[in-house]
């Protein structure tokens, strides 16, 4: 068996706890444990000159290999082209895009520093897969150093239309870049769509049938690989909060209200200032849920270097502030809003107690959150998801209410839907929604994931092969 090799930014350390450490990067060190693999990154420290190789560790299977990066490149990668440019067009933001050609160049610099320092630890018939819009790169870099093994990429982001994709000046580079993998994963039906239209109609890109490319003499495939969740540890986890310190401590806060949760990093794609609008307006056109339900909405800080970040949360200060102003009653405060990450555990006592999920990006890759608020349900008294229709979720979560995050008054009516709604309804749409996250969890999507990449330069025939020129439907 080919030995695994993951290069994401970040690497969780061996010693995170599971229940601190999320559910991709426990998943994504299983894998690795169970094949025996080395797991690639950024060390999270910047030395000016840095070393060309890696500080590499082993714990039980799996070797870590962690690189520093010079100040001002790990400023040009990080902030500037991958989060200032890349990540507000992905999430359709041009007014927030920037775009500088040193931070371009310092984007590939630092892949090609990690394809330097990677190929001495690799063995030809490694099968590496590399994670986020950080590495698009490297494949390139890597094929150019002489690898000739697979390499296959996730994108756990939206990937835009053509006509937002084309505002990238340096956009026809970047999915060149992305021809030299053998196996490019995005989260939906849509972002697949996305992308292959834009290589058959602006960059003379072929497409076979099933998603193989042809770009140039090159060849590579397309799928959809919607991530999932780990189902059982996080129904292990709500059952377990059922009679806890945490649930008691909770349940009395609230004093018999309803509870509507949201937990979204603090993100300008996660539509905060709309969800805080849309709360307010709740209270304000259904006065009959004043001083009945409780909003909490857990938002850690995230990137709060970038000063997009900081205004955003002044802004939700200022919102929050507005709407507790406006209700609050000496005995009911409507709206909690706290900066602080939880444990898992805690987080899943939290979504068991909530008749209402509010998950409201204005758009998002998949959106985990969605499906840790179905799984932590109780099945036989469940609450209701009301779920964006631009997060790549609302692709299999049918039973949730879903809604446009642009209509303030259209979440209003939903979230009111959701706390009248009856038990058998709720019940019949929490089913719906739990048997697709049972299903496809987190394990489910690896094990697709590396398969897939395991065969996938078999399925692309002999070369000379004659290829239709598909448009894709
Ligand atoms: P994110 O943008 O981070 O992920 P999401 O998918 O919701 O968004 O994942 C967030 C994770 O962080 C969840 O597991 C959640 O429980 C956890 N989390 C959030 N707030 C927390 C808190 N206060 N304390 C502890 N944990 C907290 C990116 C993409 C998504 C895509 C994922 C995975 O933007 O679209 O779904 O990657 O591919």
């Amino acid at each position: 068996m080919a030995r695994l090799v993951i290069v994401s930014n970040r690497v969780a350390s061996p010693k995170e706890r599971a229940a601190k450490a999320g559910g991709l990067a426990v998943a994504l060190r299983e894998a690795l444990s169970q094949r025996g693999g080395l797991w690639f990154g950024w060390s999270g420290e910047t030395e000016v000159n840095p070393p060309e190789a890696p500080k590499v560790f082993r714990s039980g299977r799996v070797t870590y290999a962690l690189l520093d990066l010079d100040p001002e490149d790990q400023r040009a990668h990080y902030a500037g082209y991958a989060n200032g440019t890349l990540w507000p067009l992905c999430h359709y933001r041009l007014g927030l895009l920037t775009f500088r050609r040193a931070d371009w160049e310092g984007y590939r610099r630092v892949n090609e520093h990690f394809a330097r320092a990677l190929l001495p630890l690799l063995k030809p018939d490694d099968m590496i897969w590399v994670h986020d819009y950080h590495f698009i790169p490297l494949a390139a870099e890597l094929r150019k150093l002489g690898f000739a093994g697979r390499i296959g990429y996730f994108h756990h982001i939206p990937w835009p239309t053509p006509e937002v994709y084309l505002s990238l000046p340096s956009h026809a580079a970047l999915v060149d870049d992305l021809s030299h993998y053998d196996l490019v994963g995005l989260q939906t039906e849509n972002d697949v769509r996305a992308l292959l239209t834009y290589i058959s109609s602006e960059i003379r890109g072929w497409i076979a049938p099933g998603g193989t490319v042809g770009l140039k003499d090159r060849r590579f495939r397309v799928a959809a690989y919607p991530i999932g969740i780990d189902a059982d540890a996080f129904v292990k986890d709500a059952v377990k909060s059922v009679g806890s310190e945490e649930e008691r401590r909770l349940n009395e806060s609230l004093a018999g209200r309803d509870l509507a949760v949201g937990v979204d990093r603090l993100d300008y794609s996660k539509g905060l200032p709309g969800k805080f609008a849309a709360f307010g307006e709740l209270l304000r056109s259904y006065p009959e849920h004043r001083s009945k339900v409780t909003m909490m909405q857990v938002a850690p800080l995230s990137r709060s270097e970038v000063a997009e970040y900081q205004a955003l949360r002044r802004e939700l200060e200022e919102l929050g502030g507005a709407i507790n102003g406006e209700f609050a009653e000496f005995d009911w405060v409507p709206l909690r809003y706290l900066n602080r990450p939880f444990q898992r555990a805690t987080l899943a006592a939290i979504y068991r107690r909530a008749r209402v999920g509010v998950v409201t990006p204005l758009r998002d890759g998949m959106n985990l959150v969605a499906k840790e608020y179905i799984a932590a349900q109780d099945p036989e008294n469940p609450g209701v998801l009301v779920l964006s229709r631009f997060a790549g979720a609302a692709d299999e979560l049918k039973g949730s209410l879903l809604v446009n995050p642009y209509d303030i008054e259209g979440m209003a009516a939903a979230m009111d839907r959701a706390l009248i709604m009856p038990l058998e309804e709720r019940r019949e749409r929490w089913r719906t929604n739990m048997e697709k996250v049972e299903t496809n969890t987190i394990h489910h999507w690896c094990q697709r994931f590396i398969d897939e990449l395991t065969t996938v330069t078999d399925q692309f025939g002999p070369a000379g092969e004659t290829w239709g020129h598909a448009r894709p439907q």
